[in-house]
């Protein structure tokens, strides 16, 4: 029969229904007259109770043979309990064991293995009450940034993720071969997504990008989710608008599955007020008050992102960076600095945009400034010749933002199947 319910669709207002639930054996308790499976499925548990005189007795045998993780369908009569977790449990009439399984290759009941033990089995590791909370909540904020963008007025669309330039700095690209030629694995979509601006005008891209940084942090990925922004006729305060109203979304959305994530252990943030814009002046004042040793022009780390959570709460944005800081793409302004922000959250910078420049002659000189070809990038100049409007944007890094607000102490926690620098597969 088909699944009728989820685990946590059984609840005691189903008192006397007939139900069909799937999953895998979470638990198994025998105590003589009266047994228990636990089950298990993506949204919870529910207790299965098997009673001598009322369940039908070929169930024992099938209890008996049954051992933790087999992949089970049950179908049965809900009634409220007292005694039971959920406050309900299913009376069942009919019990099929679809598949059985071997012993899993770690603990995903009690411990917690090493970082390195839970990514060799992720698959197995995946099915840990916390990581189901962890990838739910992931898919629930990627469709309330979805509904945000198409609020704002942005189209989604999908860029070319195999190039032949370098957007964000030359030496992190990985090779691929193209037929008979080199191309590269796309570090982001910042060119195509600024000159679909002249036609599309809104566009918003979810998807990879690909960095050959040998980092090993825990917060780089080489395979990471990209969340990007580009829009016409708007300027880096339009975007940091946008940015902020995604961001309170997003912990609204949080907001409504916290008891899940809590239950879990997880310490998802929930409160967040009005996100100020710090100046880089500014906060190198401070940096340098507190004894750190950074000049004007230098970039922060994650340290001192952090010590600054201490004056700005745990998400501000860092506005005006030094231009020479910042890719070719971004506008200068007054000074020596630029119309660029990036968005902190609990130290980590978890997104980063600009106003960019929208004129040719200007782009051609941000370019040799940093000893870029202009040449080499022909093809993108090219269409600034065609009415390129004034434009901005933001690309923000998904598995940063889902670490940072759940808590998560390494990226690696929220991503599926993480590529690091000692990691291909699984
Ligand atoms: P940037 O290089 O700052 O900017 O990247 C934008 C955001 O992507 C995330 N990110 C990463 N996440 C995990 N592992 C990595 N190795 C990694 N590198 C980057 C971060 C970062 O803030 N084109 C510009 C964006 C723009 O201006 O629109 C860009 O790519 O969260």
């Amino acid at each position: 029969p088909k699944k009728t319910h989820w685990t946590s669709e059984v609840t005691p207002e189903l008192h006397g229904s007939n139900v069909v639930v799937a999953g895998w054996v979470w638990e198994l308790r025998d105590l003589g007259k009266i047994k228990f499976i636990v089950v298990r499925d993506r949204e919870g548990f529910v207790q299965i109770t098997l009673k001598a005189g009322k369940t039908p007795d070929h169930l024992f045998k099938i209890f008996s043979e049954l051992g933790k993780e087999d992949v089970v369908v049950v179908k049965g009569i809900v009634e409220s309990s007292k005694i039971a977790k959920s406050g309900v449990e299913i009376f069942p009439e009919e019990i099929w064991v679809l598949n059985k399984a071997k012993p899993l290759p770690l603990d995903i009941w009690s411990e917690t293995p090493d970082l390195a033990t839970r990514l060799k089995w992720r698959s197995a590791d995946l099915k840990r009450p916390r990581n189901l909370a962890v990838f739910s909540t992931a898919s629930a904020i990627l469709r309330a940034i979805r509904d945000v963008m198409y609020e704002e007025g942005f189209v989604e669309v999908f860029t070319p993720k195999i190039i032949v330039t370098s957007t964000e700095g030359g030496a992190e690209l990985f090779p691929v071969m193209y037929f008979e030629r080199v191309a590269y694995l796309s570090q982001s979509p910042q060119l195509y997504k600024e000159q679909l601006t002249a036609s599309l005008e809104r566009v918003f891209e979810i998807g990879p990008a690909y960095r050959a940084e040998k980092h090993n942090t825990d917060y780089h990925l080489n395979e990471f989710i990209s969340v990007d922004a580009e829009a016409a006729f708007m300027d880096y305060n339009d975007i940091m608008d946008i940015l902020e109203k995604l961001v309170k979304r997003v912990i609204s959305t949080i907001t409504t599955v916290a008891h899940r994530l809590e239950e879990a252990g997880l310490k998802p943030l929930l409160e967040i007020s009005k996100i100020p814009r710090v100046d880089y002046d500014e906060a190198v004042e401070r940096l340098r008050q507190l004894g750190y040793s950074i000049s004007w022009g230098d970039d922060l780390n994650v340290e001192m992102q952090k010590a600054l959570t201490k004056f700005y709460g745990p998400v501000y944005f860092l506005v005006h960076f030094p231009a020479s800081l910042r890719p070719f793409y971004t506008k200068r302004k007054e000074g020596d600095k630029s119309e660029s922000y990036d968005l902190i959250i609990n130290g980590i910078e978890v997104a980063s945009g600009a106003t960019r420049v929208h004129r040719r002659d200007e782009l051609e000189e941000e370019m040799k400034r940093r000893g870029l070809d202009p040449r080499l990038f022909e093809s993108h100049l090219a269409v600034f010749d065609y009415g390129m409007p004034p434009h901005a944007g933001f690309g923000l890094g998904f598995n940063r933002l889902l670490a940072a607000l759940l808590g998560l102490d390494n990226v690696r926690h929220a991503t599926l199947y993480p590529r690091d620098r000692y990691r291909v597969e699984p």
